[in-house]
């Protein structure tokens, strides 16, 4: 994996004690901020997030070796109702993210009312499991008697044995979350190298940034008919000694009438999503990027087995 390489995160604390792990699941309704606080518990934006539901379409793996332990995330889809098959597709990692996982992590929203799908979901987790319910964004109530009420309301979903409010965006609560998972923990090997931050591809993790400022920037039903891939990755030397990442990358979407929108007048939002995108994979993989986005139209792809495979959806 290229961003172990340009992303070191050296492990120091090498100890005696036995080596441990603990794999943790994250689950919930879309736009909870599961793929939030993956990001906040290994400390790297490796997911995409974005103010729309249904921006993670697969499941993502996060990896945080601390001390002896090594914690790993995997952050998956919003539950939702299937309505094309892409959809389809993120229903189905979301039922095998829950059948065999040691500890699960639902994360719910202080701000909305259980739903019928976070029933079925809560149901569907495996006996053995360690479950946690997060209850997040309680930066968002008003008062904190409405907190007492939220905790009693998802509490009753199924026995959890924890249930932690926090704000991921605040950041408070997310070492009670660590400390939770740090007691579920158990002897065993580390799978991953212990400076690892996820095993998600190079290209994948720089196709994901672009997504998410597409989804960011652009309004309507385009949004969630976008999938991008990135073409080509090369090292190049600049005269003045740096190094420069040159990217190409395409934008898909599923219309024609779409693709105008997408590059917008004179090119001005291509220009916004690359622009922003740009920095963020400057600032991940810590050097100079030159990013060139197409955009391409593959006519309602979503519900197209061939592409959702060639996207890496399926
Ligand atoms: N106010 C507030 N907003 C939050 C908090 N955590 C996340 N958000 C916002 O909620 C939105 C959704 O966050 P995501 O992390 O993409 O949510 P998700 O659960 O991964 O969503 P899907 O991938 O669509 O299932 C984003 O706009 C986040 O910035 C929080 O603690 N408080
Ligand atoms: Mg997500």
């Amino acid at each position: 994996m290229m961003s172990e390489n340009r992303n070191n995160k050296s492990a120091e604390n090498k100890s005696e004690k036995p080596s441990m792990n603990a794999f943790v699941t994250i689950v919930g309704r879309p736009n909870a901020g599961k793929s939030s606080l993956l990001n906040a518990l290994i400390g790297e934006k490796i997911a995409a997030v974005s103010s729309r539901p249904q921006t993670t379409r697969t499941r993502i793996t996060g990896v945080l070796t601390q001390d002896n332990t090594q914690y790993v995330f995997m952050d998956t889809p919003g539950i939702h109702r299937a309505h094309n098959k892409l959809s389809q597709h993120m229903v189905k990692a979301i039922g095998e993210s829950v059948e065999e996982v040691d500890i699960i992590l639902m994360m719910t929203d202080c701000t909305k009312k259980v739903s019928d799908q976070e029933r079925a979901l809560a149901e569907s987790f495996s006996k053995n499991a360690k479950t946690i319910l997060v209850i997040n964004k309680i930066d968002l109530l008003q008062d904190k008697s409405q907190l007492m009420e939220k905790i009693a309301e998802y509490s009753s979903l199924r026995e959890f044995d924890e249930v932690i409010p926090v704000s991921v965006l605040e950041k408070d609560g997310l070492d009670i979350i660590m400390k939770a998972i740090g007691k579920f923990a158990v002897e065993g090997v580390h799978y991953f190298p212990d400076d690892a931050v996820t095993d998600q591809p190079e290209k994948v993790i720089m196709s994901e940034m672009i997504r998410e400022k597409a989804l960011e920037n652009l309004n309507d039903e385009i949004p969630h008919g976008i999938a991008v891939t990135v073409e080509s990755v090369n090292e190049r030397d600049l005269r003045s000694g740096e190094t420069i990442l040159d990217i190409s990358a395409v934008i898909y979407c599923e219309k024609e009438s779409h693709k105008g929108i997408v590059i917008g007048k004179g090119g001005s939002m291509l220009k916004k999503i690359g622009g922003e995108a740009r920095a963020e994979l400057e600032k991940f993989f810590d050097i100079k990027v030159n990013l060139q986005c197409w955009v391409k139209v593959k006519e309602d792809w979503r519900n197209r087995e061939g592409l959702i495979r060639n996207f890496g959806l399926s």
